[in-house]
């Protein structure tokens, strides 16, 4: 039997047995993954660079809101410093290479190529600064793989509106030409943005991260609709432009937890659905369905919703049929962050709905008291989740190519870091069977984070770092963890097959 002739769930026949009880010992022995596999590593500008007005850079929506509120990050601190890797990159760049990963995801910081986010003058030390990074990176075969958009917009395009005003998509295009221009000829993987719902959801609909714009059902929709447009703009640029003569790709990161339904009770399976649909589909739906634009759920729903509270229109703004065409397709892998899984259930619509994004979703979630929690309420360790993802992107978008772009684990920084290494085997397991027996198409795999960094509104109060580092140390001494030598020697022992030989010995 072949592997594609196998459907998940997994029947339970002798063969299919004997397939699992393979994934399960080469997996816990190390790990088998097909040679031509990639593994990598993550960071964003914001979270590591520091130097945050040295050099020509300009002031970002994360340099405003933690300088004017430092009271809005959990430990009161900002990325001005950071981990230093602006001054740093070097060393950054030989812990990257002990690893022994393929390739190594960062993101540009915007204002340090563009002070001002308008693309009428370029930094020429933003130019050098990571020209420096990429061909260093490539002197030690490691593939640098560009974020343009990791969250950090600067100042000035948000005192235009940011993201909610369409025109930032003509901007943010400008921006992505500059770096096409500038490092296409060595960058052969771009991603447009990382983690549209995180952009919408927490910067315009009350998340708490910058610009912390309150407007949950109105801003962070019409923030979608600008996301989906730059991104489908940006796409085309290379398409049309870069592709013949740099050779690359260009996809963009989505992230989404696993929805598992609390019980078989067909509206908790309902609400599962839903909520896959509302926060990962919003994303998905229009760039890898056969369908294109929204979910068709998502739209009857809002409609629905905003027809009952007395609004003329759905909150969430269309799509025209020439629109729906321009974004779809325009993604040459399907970049996936994962962290976690919730149970989900439904929830009775009250009668007076006030407006925002989680009324119009309205779905309970919770986790089951018995999984391994995490020093982030969010992030528990669930690795099946992992894998009932892949084969639901698999089965509802024809199996794309799928870049897991983030995955990881955060503690409070110890070094002896167990839980970590439990959590990364756990999913990476998981993720093997996704590709062996389940025929999912994942081809990259990336853990989050190398360093310790900046965590957003957790400030360093939460740590996803391979490598330790001493942030009360002005030299942001780096030192490795346990799980540093964990990801090495899997990767190491990864290299063993091709996908050929892979394929041959679990099929029979
Ligand atoms: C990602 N969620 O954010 C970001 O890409 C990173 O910058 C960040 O440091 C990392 O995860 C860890 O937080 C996420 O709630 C934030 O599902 C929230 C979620 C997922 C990812």
């Amino acid at each position: 039997m072949k592997l594609k002739e196998l459907s998940s769930p997994i029947p339970c026949t002798f063969t299919n047995i004997w397939i699992i009880l393979f994934a399960f010992l080469s997996t816990s022995s190390g790990s088998h993954f097909p040679k031509n596999f990639k593994f990598g590593v993550s960071t964003a500008s914001y979270q590591i660079e520091g130097a945050w007005n040295v050099s020509g850079k300009g002031e970002n929506i994360w340099d405003r809101m933690t300088h004017e509120h430092p009271n809005w990050i959990e430990d009161r601190t900002n990325g001005d410093v950071a981990c230093d890797s602006y001054h740093q990159w070097k060393t950054d760049i030989e812990l990257i290479n002990n690893l022994g990963v393929d390739f190594y995801r960062f993101s540009l910081s915007w204002s340090r190529l563009l002070p001002t986010g308008f693309s009428n003058y370029v930094n020429p030390d933003g130019v050098r600064y990571y020209n420096g990074i990429i061909n260093e990176l490539l002197k030690n075969n490691i593939e640098p793989i560009i974020t343009i958009y990791h969250w950090d917009l600067p100042q000035p395009i948000q005192n235009e509106g940011g993201w909610p005003n369409i025109v930032t998509a003509e901007y943010f295009a400008d921006y992505a030409k500059v770096a096409f221009e500038l490092f296409g000829d060595r960058v052969k993987t771009w991603i447009t943005f990382n983690e549209p719902i995180e952009i919408c959801q927490n910067g315009y609909g009350g998340g708490g991260k910058a610009p912390r714009i309150f407007s949950s059902g109105v801003s962070d929709y019409l923030c979608g609709r600008t996301l989906l447009m730059a991104h489908a703009k940006v796409f085309h640029l290379y398409d049309r432009h870069y592709r013949h003569k740099q050779q690359g790709k260009i996809g963009v990161t989505i992230n989404t937890g696993w929805f598992e339904p609390k019980s078989n009770d067909p509206k908790d399976v309902a609400a599962a659905e839903l909520s896959l649909q509302m926060m990962f589909g919003w994303w998905t739906n229009p760039i890898f369905s056969k369908t294109g634009d929204y979910p068709l759920l998502m739209k009857d729903r809002i409609a629905n919703i905003s027809r009952a509270q007395h609004f003329k229109r759905s909150r969430l703004p269309n799509f025209n049929n020439e629109e729906i065409k321009f974004i779809q397709g325009t993604s040459d892998f399907l970049g996936l962050n994962h962290y976690s899984t919730v149970l989900a259930s439904y929830a009775p619509l009250p009668n007076v709905i006030p407006v925002s994004f989680s009324n119009d979703l309205n779905v309970k979630t919770e986790v089951d008291p018995k999984w391994i929690p995490s020093a982030a309420t969010w992030i528990h360790d669930v690795p099946w989740g992992f894998r009932k993802l892949l084969n639901w992107i698999k089965g509802e978008y024809n199996n794309p190519p799928v870049f897991v772009t983030e995955n990881g684990y955060p503690d409070v920084g110890q070094f002896n870091d167990m839980e970590r290494i439990h959590y990364l085997q756990g999913y990476l397991d998981e993720l093997l069977k996704a590709i062996l027996v389940d025929d999912c198409n994942v081809y990259a795999y990336s853990v989050w984070s190398v360093l310790d960094n900046m965590e957003w509104n957790r400030g360093y109060t939460l740590k996803f770092g391979l490598y330790h580092v001493n942030f009360t140390d002005p030299k942001r001494k780096r030192s490795p963890k346990s799980s540093v030598q964990f990801y090495k020697d899997f990767i190491k022992s990864s290299r063993k097959f091709d996908s050929i030989e892979m394929k041959s010995m679990v099929s029979n």
